[in-house]
C-alpha cells in the first residue's frame, strides 16, 4: 500500500496468481469489461502469440470513498514455471492475492506446485502466506472434466481462505472473486492503519460505489456470499462488514 497524504490518494496492489493457462488474464479481462469507464484505466497486457503472459498484465482501478481517492493496480503474474524470478517481482509489495486454481482433475498438482511457489515468492519478498489476505478461485467450472461441488465445497470446509467458482471466460464468478479480495484486503489495511478514522472513510459505502461501477445490482453482502466456503470475516473488525 502506498499512501500520498498531499492527494489523499491510496494505491492498493492486488495480484492474480495462479499456474499457467488457468486464466488470470481472462479474469482481467472480464473485470475490465464489467468495469464502468470512468473507474477502468487501460488494461495492459503483454502476451506472445499463444496467450501466453510473458511479464505480467495491469489493470488499474480507480475508485472515490470519502476524502479518499483509492487507486488499484490488479496484476497477473505469468503462470509458466520458467517465469518463475518474473512472478517474485511481480508479488512484490502486493496487499492482496487471488489464487485462480484450474478446476479440472488433471491440474490438480499444477495447483498445489503453483500454491507452494506462492508461498514461497511471498516469503523471498518478506511477505507471509499466513497473513496474506487471499481468495481462491476455481475457474473453468463449464469444462466437463473438473472436480466436483462437493469435492471444492470440501475443500474450502478446511481453509480459512474463501473459496469462488468462476467460468471467467463468460465472467461468472469474476466480479464476486474480485470483490471477495478487495474486502479481505481492506479489511487487513483498515485492522493495520485505521484508514476509516483517519480519512472519514466508510468502508461499506466505498464496497457499495464498488460494487455499482463493477455493473451489480445485488447488494455487497449478497456478492460478499457467493462463496462456497471460507471464512470472510477473518479479517475483518467489527463495523467494516459489508
Ligand atoms: N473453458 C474455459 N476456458 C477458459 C476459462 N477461463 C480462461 N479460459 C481459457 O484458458 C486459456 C488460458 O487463459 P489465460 O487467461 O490466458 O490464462 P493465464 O492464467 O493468464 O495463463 P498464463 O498467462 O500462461 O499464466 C485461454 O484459452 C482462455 O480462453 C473458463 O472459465 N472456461
Ligand atoms: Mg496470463
Amino acid at each position: 500500500m502506498q499512501l500520498d497524504f498531499t492527494a489523499r490518494e491510496l494505491t492498493v496492489k492486488l495480484v492474480y496468481y495462479g499456474p499457467a493457462l488457468s486464466g488470470k488474464t481472462t479474469n482481467l479481462q472480464s473485470l475490465h469489461k464489467a468495469a464502468n469507464a470512468d473507474a477502468a484505466g487501460r488494461l495492459m497486457t503483454l502476451e506472445t502469440k499463444d496467450d501466453r503472459t510473458l511479464f505480467f498484465d495491469l489493470l488499474p482501478l480507480t475508485f472515490s470513498g470519502g476524502d479518499l481517492n483509492v487507486r488499484l493496480k490488479v496484476f497477473t503474474v505469468p503462470g509458466q514455471v520458467i517465469h518463475s524470478s518474473t512472478r517474485r517481482l511481480v508479488v512484490q509489495g502486493a496487499d492482496g492475492v487471488a489464487f485462480i486454481a484450474d478446476s479440472r482433475g488433471t491440474e490438480t498438482q499444477h495447483n498445489a506446485e503453483s500454491f507452494m511457489d506462492l508461498k514461497e515468492n511471498l516469503k523471498a519478498n518478506g511477505l507471509s502466506l499466513k497473513e496474506m489476505p487471499l481468495i481462491i478461485q476455481f475457474n473453468k467450472r463449464d469444462l466437463p472434466d473438473v472436480r466436483s461441488d462437493e469435492e471444492i465445497a470440501k475443500l474450502a470446509s478446511q481453509g480459512r481462505e474463501p473459496v469462488y467458482l468462476a467460468v471467467a471466460l463468460n465472467g461468472g464468478g469474476v466480479v464476486e472473486s474480485f470483490m471477495g479480495l478487495l474486502y479481505l484486503t481492506w479489511s487487513s489495511l483498515e485492522a493495520t492503519h485505521e484508514l476509516s478514522k483517519k480519512f472519514n472513510f466508510d468502508a461499506k459505502q466505498f464496497m457499495a460505489e464498488v460494487a455499482k461501477q463493477l455493473g451489480e445490482t445485488r447488494s455487497v453482502d449478497e456478492i460478499l456470499a457467493t462463496c462456497v466456503g471460507g471464512a470472510l470475516d477473518v479479517l475483518a473488525p467489527e463495523g467494516t462488514k459489508g
